[in-house]
């Protein structure tokens, strides 16, 4: 009797499990589509559980340049200053939608990839952000002088088939992602940013909420049917919404969406430490609800001019809050005063690798993997 139960058991476990598969692996055409990753399933994991520890520092195109250097491999402008990489690396994929070599901020996308690759041997995260141009005007994606333009990318819009092409050439890259032996780096793909506010062409009064979503859904469907298994998803709006209901006014979706954050830059110290408030606030409570992983995707204080902004502004504005990482810009080569970490020698050095030192803050070493 016990054995039969059990053997029953273990049948109905296993049609369970059919079941799953078959809902999670076939899509409307039956092209085999969402099943993640191993190691995809597990960076989902550990940034679910990263927030008991404390929360990881990122940097955008860390190891690509920085202040005075270009393209140095294992240079770091957050490593010169602490003596490790940041937990989290950001990397833009404007441009490759045109099928250059090389993207918007002059980085081959092969140094790129290969920086990926390197982040993931440290163990910790990449996450990639696509400045792309405006598919209808042929500007930059800070062309808002047409408001048609994400209708014109959705299906049946003039712009659909150059637009789906433009997705599969980062679907090209993410698949492209792989170690020697084979396996496939996760990333944490963050499209359609800032789109609260009106600055890039997906912007709040260029679309409406449907439009947005119908774009952040077929991206996604894209991607998926072009086979990227190794990608997560993060919502980023800017600090606009007030409260919870205007930040999900254009959420695609938790089926569509892994992550949710927000971009918020330091202009004046109070009002951006209000708004730091006010927007992890509305993550906080929309995470715990949707059982989602929350995170500051894009922050800073251009040319970081406070020497003790890292442990007196932006430390004790954040550490109460269950967040899986804190991201700053990037340090721009080419432009003098748009940097966004520190290094040797800059004002607040000195107060990074306090704010380093922190037992909240986790750099590379201290995430050590990711992936298992
Ligand atoms: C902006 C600036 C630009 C850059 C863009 C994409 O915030 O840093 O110089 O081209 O991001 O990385």
């Amino acid at each position: 009797m016990i054995s039969l139960i059990m053997k029953n058991k273990k049948l109905l476990v296993a049609i369970g499990l059919v079941t799953v598969f078959a809902a999670c692996s076939l899509g409307d055409k039956g092209k085999v589509r969402h099943v993640r990753t191993p190691e995809t399933v597990k960076l989902l994991a550990n940034l679910k559980k990263v927030s008991a520890l404390g929360f990881m520092f990122g940097h955008h195109d860390d190891t690509n340049y920085g202040i005075g250097w270009d393209g140095e491999e294992g240079r770091s402008d957050v490593k010169s200053v602490c003596g490790d990489y940041p937990a989290v690396i950001s990397f833009d994929l404007g441009h490759i939608e045109l099928g250059d070599t090389v993207s918007l901020d002059n980085v081959p996308f092969s140094k790129i990839r290969r920086e990926i690759l390197n982040q993931y041997k440290r163990g910790g995260m990449s996450s990639l952000s696509w400045h792309l141009r405006n598919p209808l005007t042929g500007g930059d994606s800070w062309d808002v002088s047409d408001t048609t333009v994400v209708k014109s990318v959705l299906p049946g819009g003039s712009n659909h088939e150059k637009f789906t092409g433009w997705v599969s050439k980062v679907s090209a890259f993410i698949n492209s992602l792989q170690t020697e032996d084979g396996v496939k780096v996760p990333v944490l793909f963050r499209p359609w940013h800032e789109h609260t506010g009106s600055w890039f062409w997906w912007g709040e009064k260029l679309c409406t909420p449907e439009e947005y979503k119908a774009l952040w859904h077929m991206t996604v469907d894209i991607l998926r049917e072009d086979g990227v298994n190794n990608a997560l998803y993060a919502y980023s709006p800017g600090s606009e919404p007030q409260d919870t209901v205007q930040y999900l006014k254009r959420y695609p979706g938790d089926d569509l969406v892994d992550v949710i954050g927000f971009d918020t830059y330091q202009f004046d110290r109070d009002s951006y430490i209000a708004n730091l408030e006010k927007s992890l606030t509305i993550i906080d409570s929309i995470g715990k609800a949707h059982n989602k992983v929350i995170a500051i995707t894009e922050t800073g204080y251009e040319g970081i001019p406070d020497s003790k902004w890292w442990t007196g502004t932006l430390l004790p504005a954040i550490e109460k809050y269950p967040i899986a990482y804190v991201l700053v810009w990037r340090n721009a080569r080419e432009r003098v005063t748009h940097f966004y970490a520190p290094y040797p020698g800059q004002i607040s050095a000195d107060d990074f690798v306090e704010f380093y030192k922190h037992p909240k803050t986790l750099f590379a070493a201290d995430v050590n993997s990711l992936y298992k």
